[in-house]
């Protein structure tokens, strides 16, 4: 192959096998250098793929519109694909390697004929840290380039430092026609393999992101003694100037941006404490030398949700997407050039396009942009990023959060007993389904750790892969607590203000972790009192904190079956420990 960038016997034969495959007119290796970037930007633009924003306004930023069909995760459609079903358990769809690969190969076949193939080499996490890992993603769509160019470290230096090793994961990506009914996201842990047909969304076909950094590494993970996990990684200082960092794990559009770039409320930021984000949806961590446990992020931008915020919810989201920012379905004013979402300002654009590429009425009832529109930035734009964003060892947790959307039966924040109660935490959670999956909204369902869409094998041997984990970090492993911000009341609004406030309990948190702070006993962990939480400044009465800070025993009675049924699936890949914690907490629940 002419003009490739390696050597790599092993990236060489698998891009020539799949170059007679799919047949492009065209192969182009991207380098990473700023010139191609622009080049491809221009194309897309002559093309209609991506549209070039005000440059005074949004410098560098453009607009893409995915199909209408294609417009979410498409979790019906995900499949992980092992030698058999049940190593793949009970939360995943499954398919056999070999038929998988035939019915891929079947779709993928001549797919390019007409359009040019890019090879994208990448790392997730800094290029040739210890922690970091290499991909290849093949892709026929220029908008995939330029977001994986955001989201991951990519370029030549990347197989410069690979040089001939095989230790590296495959991605091909064909857009096809987009047919929704011959759409697949196909994950082959034992090939370290990834295959992705007829979409050209987000998390279907930014490979690197949930198929790679969750689904394929997570078993990695299990082999190799270290988690990858759907989580936030933050610091919060005091005014001393020591940072303690905090993993948290939430089901998608479920909060992990707003939180990890949370601004204190003001009476803390006069006292001196910050908040700075070192990830917002993906921590790979692992035990360090000092045998606490450190993570990275191994994402090198955000894909946030874009609808809500705003300058007052997530300031440092929105600065962080003034330049060098793909914004997908979103709303296009065409009055200055600029994009727009709901719950961005009150001012909706009277001169506007919809996601779908429609004029738009914003006085007509419609969404302006869909619920899933997103904005692809690069971390070091945004103002509170972590000096530790780019370490190579990352940072070390003190505390680990879990936290769904739950209108009711949640408390706002509770710890669990130890390591293995908290794995039990993890394991129990449940969410209200968003539109960051095709499919229903507002369903309640079982999402353990957040990770039910991006477990790459059997879920009862992941939490077995959870307590394992804290045996080895002993008395080292971070402290396990459960949030849940998203309480109602009778009236449908939220009880708890939520955003920066939510500071408010990662201090309680903190302060736990260190013996400091008061808590009361229950019979599902430790929940703290109404004089424990600070909500000087605040609009919540008495009465409602009471609410929002209690365990109501009849509901959690009714909670405890629904959980004996969900734990009935995983049979005898149950941890025993798990089995005994559910039992526990009957007893406790009398
Ligand atoms: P993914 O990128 O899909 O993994 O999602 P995420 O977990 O990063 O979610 P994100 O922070 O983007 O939050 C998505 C939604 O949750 C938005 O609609 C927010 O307005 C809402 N949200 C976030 N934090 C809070 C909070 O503290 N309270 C309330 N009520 N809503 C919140
Ligand atoms: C999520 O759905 O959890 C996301 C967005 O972070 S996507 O990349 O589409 O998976
Ligand atoms: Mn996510």
């Amino acid at each position: 192959m002419n003009n490739a960038l390696t050597n790599n016997k092993s990236i060489l034969d698998w891009v020539n096998e799949k170059i007679d495959l799919v047949k492009p007119d065209k192969v182009v290796w991207i380098d990473g250098s700023e010139e191609q970037l622009e080049a491809l930007r221009a194309e897309a633009v002559a093309t209609g793929e991506m549209i070039k924003l005000n440059e005074e306004k949004l410098p560098g930023c453009y607009l893409h519109r995915t199909a209408i069909n294609d417009v979410a995760r498409v979790e019906q459609r995900t499949l992980i694909c092992t030698p058999t079903k049940e190593q793949a358990g009970p939360t995943n769809n499954w398919m056999e390697p070999g038929e998988a690969y035939e019915m891929l190969y079947n779709i993928a076949r001549d797919s390019y004929k007409g359009r040019t193939m890019y090879v994208i080499p990448y790392s997730m996490g800094p290029i040739g840290s210890m922690f970091s890992k290499a991909g290849i993603e093949l892709t026929d769509s220029i908008y995939v380039v330029l977001n994986m160019v955001i989201m991951t470290r990519v370029g030549k230096e990347v197989l410069d430092v690979l040089g001939d090793s095989n230790d590296w994961v495959r991605g091909l990506h064909c857009k096809c026609d987009i047919e929704e009914e011959n759409r697949y996201i196909c994950q082959f842990p034992q090939d370290n393999t990834i295959i992705s047909v007829n979409s050209g969304y987000g998390g279907n076909v930014l490979l690197g992101k949930k198929c790679f950094a969750l689904r394929i590494a997570s078993y990695q993970g299990k082999l190799e003694g270290w988690m990858a996990e759907h989580m936030l990684i933050l610091g919060l200082e005091n005014p001393e100037g020591e940072v303690k960092y905090i993993a948290a794990a939430f089901p998608s559009a479920c909060g992990k941006t707003n939180l990890a770039m949370l601004i204190p409320p003001e009476i803390y930021r006069n006292k001196g404490y910050k908040v700075w984000c070192v990830g917002d949806d993906i921590a790979w961590m692992r035990k360090g030398p000092d045998g606490r446990l450190w993570a990275v992020n191994p994402e090198n931008g955000f894909f946030g949700v874009a609808p809500g915020t705003n300058v007052k919810s997530n300031p440092n989201a929105l600065e962080s997407t003034k330049k060098n920012t793909i914004f997908t379905n979103v709303v296009h004013n065409l009055d200055d050039n600029t994009v727009w979402w709901e719950g961005l300002d009150k001012n909706p654009p009277m001169n506007a396009v919809n996601w779908k590429g429609e004029p738009w009425d914003c006085t007509d009832g419609s969404k302006g942009a869909h619920p899933n529109s997103r904005f692809t930035s690069p971390a070091i734009n945004c103002p509170c990023i972590s000096s530790e964003f780019e370490s190579a060892q990352g940072v070390p947790i003190s505390a680990i959060v879990f936290g769904g959307r739950r209108a009711k039966t949640a408390p706002l924040v509770y710890q669990s007993r130890d390591w293995v109660n908290g794995v039990f935490v993890g394991s129990i959670m449940s969410s209200e389904t968003t539109a960051a999956a095709s499919g229903a909204v507002g369903v309640l369902r079982r999402d353990p750790m957040a990770m039910r869409p991006f477990c790459g094998y059997h879920m009862g041997d992941y939490f077995k892969h959870w307590i394992e984990m804290g045996k080895e970090l002993g008395d080292k492993a971070p402290k396990i607590f459960n949030v849940n911000w998203f309480r109602l009341d009778d009236e449908g609004n939220f009880i708890w203000p939520g955003f920066g406030d939510n500071m408010r309990v990662l201090l309680w948190i903190l302060d736990r972790c260190e013996g400091k702070a008061n808590a009361n006993e229950t019979a599902i962990g430790y929940i703290p009192g109404i004089e424990d939480i600070d909500v000087e400044g605040i609009d919540i009465s008495e009465e409602n904190l009471k609410d929002i800070l209690s365990v109501d025993a009849e509901i959690w009675r009714e909670e405890a079956k629904g959980i004996t049924e969900f734990y009935e699936m995983f049979g005898d890949h149950l941890p025993a420990e798990l089995a005994n914690e559910l039992e526990q907490l009957k007893a406790r629940l009398g």
